[in-house]
């Protein structure tokens, strides 16, 4: 057989196992992994390591942001970037605007995601609202669609659902075939301590941290597992910041509840002390959960180690800093309440993983591909995605594992105008980005048309 393409001389890393073999590309198709094989283009790929192109399943691209706000990407930008990072697919949520049904937000996002994706993409959507439209229409005919998972927040007004509500998606999910993630954080609590806060005139960008303290996410995450316990479906425990959350996720595992986790770069490599810099600096930092501290991140860490985690993603969700349509929107400098939440961090995901994680021998490849792609691919139910085998997508990314430099937003390509790991040193870079066997990136640069498309998804089990 003559190949399309053939990567030659990489160390390709497969469920379980590294080993040295050829990959041979036909029709965007891994046809064959094997020795001497023939292809039209070859690329030579010794001392690189070829894995599965990384699958960010949490970003959040374009997304209504309150009034006079503005996400920092656009779904060009955003996956351009995605693909610089070692990405070939992202999942963002699909959340609608005022007024807006979700069957409608769903159409309005798929239009702005046509033609302009460097990456695949696939939605998650996000139900704030119980109303018979979403729950008996809505939600079902986009299930049907392949959008096969949703997220609910514990926190925010207006996004915040009631337990009583959660449990009615819970149920559809259930019914119809989704995986329920769940954002937990006790608003009440938040809000009181945020009140406390502003009254004694705290109000910096640290108080976003100190008012958003552990016990509102260990509390939720509780709540959580059992809300999903008594409905009787699988969870998907976003964002873990910190290990006493993750032992409310091992204490419901240990009943029998299957609930999933995921953490982020953020968890593992800043702290609250990120926020507390002079003047409004911190708000660079502001995201929900807050970074902890060192006795947490090595929680973090020992529950990576462990297994504990499923997925590890980005929570991209970039706002510009200079910028009132951004960090400094009115008000924001009075109270951290009014600062947007979220860090960009979607082209930052993997190197610092690979760097922290493998170079760092804390993890194996097998395991970073594990966390990066294929947990992701088989959670959410992207079928021909996250592994290196015969059959599946040519979604391949060629790590260069000794080139260090330190991440400088100079050489970024997301929206925003910083980075919050600005000078952070890292071993391991992403070298060329392959969607379906095409380069999206090419030492470190975007290369080709944007050819990525939604994807469809199979349904998860939804049984516990
Ligand atoms: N939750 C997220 O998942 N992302 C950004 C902000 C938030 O609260
Ligand atoms: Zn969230
Ligand atoms: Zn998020």
């Amino acid at each position: 057989m003559i190949h399309d393409l053939v990567i030659r001389g990489a160390r390709v890393v497969t469920p379980g196992s590294v080993s040295t073999c050829e990959i041979g590309v036909l029709g965007g198709t891994i046809a064959t992994l094997g020795t001497g094989l023939e292809g039209r283009e070859v690329i030579e790929a010794a001392g690189l390591v070829a894995l599965p192109g990384g699958i960010d399943s949490h970003v959040h691209i374009s997304q209504p942001s309150g009034p006079g706000i503005e996400m920092a990407d656009d779904f060009a930008s955003a996956t351009r970037a995605a693909a610089c990072g070692g990405n070939t697919t992202v999942m963002p949520f699909c959340l609608p605007e005022e007024g807006q049904t979700l069957r409608e937000a769903v159409a309005a996002y798929l239009a702005k995601a046509e033609g302009n994706c460097l990456t695949d993409v696939s939605f998650h959507l996000i139900v704030k609202s119980v109303d018979p439209v979403t729950l008996g229409q809505d939600l079902p005919a986009l299930i049907a669609q392949g959008m096969t998972s949703f997220k609910v927040f514990m926190t925010y007004q207006g996004m915040r659902l009631t337990d009583a509500e959660i449990l009615q998606v819970m149920a559809v999910a259930r019914e119809h075939g989704a995986l329920t993630l769940v954002h937990a954080e006790n608003e009440d609590a938040i809000e009181f301590l945020r009140d406390k806060a502003e009254r004694a005139g705290e109000i910096a960008p640290v108080h976003h941290a100190r008012t958003r303290p552990v016990p509102v996410e260990r509390e939720a995450t509780h709540r959580a597992a059992m809300l999903a316990e008594v409905a009787g479906v699988p969870v998907m425990i976003v964002h873990v910041s910190n290990g006493e959350a993750l032992d409310e996720i091992r204490r419901a595992r240990e009943r029998g509840v299957r609930v999933f986790a995921e953490t982020c770069p953020q968890y593992i490599t800043l702290t609250a002390g990120d926020l507390d810099r002079a003047g409004f600096e911190g708000a660079k930092w502001v995201c929900s959960p807050p970074p902890r501290d060192d006795a947490q991140q090595a929680a973090i860490w020992a529950g990576i180690e462990q297994g504990a985690f499923d997925v590890f993603s980005s929570d991209h969700c970039p706002f510009r800093f200079a910028d009132p349509a951004g960090k400094d929107a009115p008000g924001a400098r009075a109270s951290f309440r009014n600062i947007p939440n979220g860090i960009p961090g979607v082209e930052t995901r993997l190197p610092i993983l690979f760097s922290e994680g493998v170079v760092k021998g804390r993890i194996s490849l097998p395991t970073f591909a594990a966390l990066t792609a294929s947990n992701h691919a088989r959670i959410y139910g992207l079928e021909n995605k996250g592994v290196i085998a015969v059959g599946k997508d040519a979604d391949i990314v060629l790590w260069d594992p000794a080139l260090t430099r330190p991440i400088t937003q100079e050489r970024l390509h997301h929206g925003s105008d910083y980075t919050p790991w600005e000078g952070f040193e890292v071993t391991g870079w992403p070298v060329r980005t392959l969607l379906r066997g095409q380069t999206v990136m090419l030492d470190g640069e975007p290369a080709g048309t944007p050819t990525g498309s939604h994807v469809a998804r199979a349904k998860p089990e939804v049984t516990p």
